[in-house]
């Protein structure tokens, strides 16, 4: 298998039991410390939190309690040799965050989204992370004309000064989804994160994780968006996974549905060095709802497996090949060239 600069990351919410709109959870919740020791034995790196999976039940804990328990879990985490990638609000499941977060119609809301970030950021420095994903799930809407897109862009460029101002090395980094929970979500893509960025207070600490189901469900090629960010130097995080087209949000195992988009990614992360600054490869995939408890485990291990084997794929392909072919404006034979390098011909 090839030998590489990667480092792996997951979170907790990826040993998920099952449980979808229509039926209940099919394997049992395991615990934080069964998680911790299950992604050791796999050979990852890191753990990416929400705020809440940091500190449980979080709004109901006073602030020096929720700091207390973060020190707590940083111990645990450097007893392990574990990382925390970064830390995530989670503005999509408390009451007031019903309407949205910082695009809320209530002021009042819109107030418990920025204060909840601004924990979010404390819990990290305590992590010793200063990586803040921003997935901005509920910042849109279902009915248009309930709020307006230029109202909703100066909220939202208000609620990251708020985060920037609130810590001066805390970088935010934001994870655009077109769409579910929402009919629309207002940062739908990179394009759109790194627009928004150049309207903070301080662009340089705003950039943007990609996740290639997220990019899917808009249209586009995931491995476009990554050579487009990383142009800008802003790829500080990743989320790859699968989905088959234009459908609910899949998260299905890395290069399941499509070998050779996987495979396409992997090259643009490779022509741009990602992993070189430290940045971790994350997966945010979840097994099937099939799947057994005794192999709860099988979508990570199997997601890194097909990574590194599509990383030997990406550092032997025909290179002189290819470009004679291009070179040649034969890209019949191109795309053959491709096909039986996957092919392992
Ligand atoms: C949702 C999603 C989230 C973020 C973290 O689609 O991908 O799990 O990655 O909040
Ligand atoms: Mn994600």
């Amino acid at each position: 298998m090839a030998k590489s600069q990667y480092r792996f990351c997951v979170g907790p919410w990826n040993f998920s039991e099952g449980g979808d709109p229509y039926g209940p959870t099919t394997r049992s919740a395991q615990t934080f410390d069964w998680k911790l020791a299950a992604l050791k034995k796999l050979g990852f790196d890191a753990m990416m939190f929400h705020d809440d999976d940091a500190v449980p039940d979080i709004d109901s804990k006073s602030a020096a309690q929720v700091l207390k328990e973060a020190k707590e879990l940083k111990k645990r985490l450097d007893g392990e040799g574990i990382a925390a990638e970064m830390v995530a609000p989670r503005l999509w499941f408390a009451p007031q965050t019903v309407d949205g977060g910082y695009t809320s119609n209530s002021k009042k809301d819109r107030q418990y989204a920025i204060d909840r970030s601004k924990q979010t950021i404390d819990i990290a420095r305590v992590l010793g992370t200063d990586l803040i994903v921003l997935w901005l799930a509920r910042e849109g809407t279902y009915v248009r004309e309930s709020k307006s897109g230029a109202r909703s862009t100066e909220l939202l460029v208000q609620a990251l000064d708020a985060m920037l101002a609130h810590d001066k090395k805390a970088r935010l980094c934001i994870e655009p989804k077109p769409n579910e929970p929402m009919d629309h979500a207002y940062i739908p893509s990179i394009g759109h994160a790194l627009a928004i960025a150049s309207l903070t207070l301080d662009p340089k600490r705003v950039g943007a994780l990609i996740e290639s189901a997220h990019a899917i469900l808009a249209g586009f090629d995931p491995a476009d968006e990554i050579d487009f960010a990383m142009s800008f130097g802003k790829l500080w995080s990743l989320h790859l996974n699968d989905q088959n087209g234009l459908k609910f949000d899949q998260d299905k195992p890395f290069g399941s549905a499509n070998l050779r988009v996987a495979f396409n990614q992997i090259r643009a992360l490779e022509r741009n060095g990602y992993g070189k600054k430290g940045e971790y490869v994350c997966f945010d995939v979840h097994p099937f709802r099939t799947t057994r408890e005794e192999h709860f485990l099988k979508h990570l291990d199997n997601s890194k497996k097909t990574f590194l084997r599509l990383v030997e794929k990406a550092r032997t392909y025909p290179v002189k090949q290819a470009d004679a072919l291009i070179a040649d404006r034969n890209y019949q034979d191109l795309d053959q060239l491709v096909i039986e390098h996957l092919l392992g011909k």
